[in-house]
């Protein structure tokens, strides 16, 4: 089942399970902004993106000093005033970046790199409890075609023997 922010599968309950995608068109430019809404003390997730390397176009804390709690809407708050800075004077390029606990990041690429690609944190232990999502950039018609001889499915099954 796939599902998104905005989208769950029907009936899919309290503790759904479901692929976290993120449809892109090929070729977009992708803005990303990660939020540390729930802080554990010295925590920073180091969020990987698979297939791409990114522009660390911004990083930071609330610039409110009455803020001490970040989250989603405090962020989108301080977009909405011009008060999350974008830096695009060489921004670097990573895949890997640390959010700043209590803090945000902002990440820029273009998605020019078809395909299925993980983004997620890099502790094991967030993985497992959901902090990772897919990037679906492009369409089935935008991959390249399959190698001749790739193996499928069942390819490596032991033969099954009849005495
Ligand atoms: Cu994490």
């Amino acid at each position: 089942m796939f599902c998104n922010g905005d989208n769950r599968p029907p009936n899919c309950g309290k503790d759904c399970q479901c692929v976290h995608t993120v449809d892109i068109p090929l070729n977009a430019i992708v803005e990303v902004v990660l939020v540390d809404e729930v802080q554990s003390p010295n925590l920073s997730h180091p969020f990987h993106l698979h297939g791409y390397s990114f522009h660390v176009v911004g990083i930071g804390r609330s610039p409110d000093q009455n803020v001490k709690k970040i989250n989603l809407k405090h962020a989108l708050d301080l977009d909405r005033k011009g008060l999350l800075h974008r830096h695009f004077k060489l921004p670097p390029l990573k895949d890997t970046i640390a959010v700043p606990n209590n803090g945000y990041v902002i990440l820029r690429f273009r998605a020019d790199n078809p395909g299925f690609w993980l983004f997620h944190c890099h502790f094991l232990f967030h993985i497992v409890i959901g902090m990772n999502l897919v990037f679906h950039v492009g369409t089935q018609h935008d991959l390249p075609p399959v190698p001749e001889g790739f193996p499928k499915c069942g390819d490596h099954l032991p033969p099954i023997m009849f005495l």
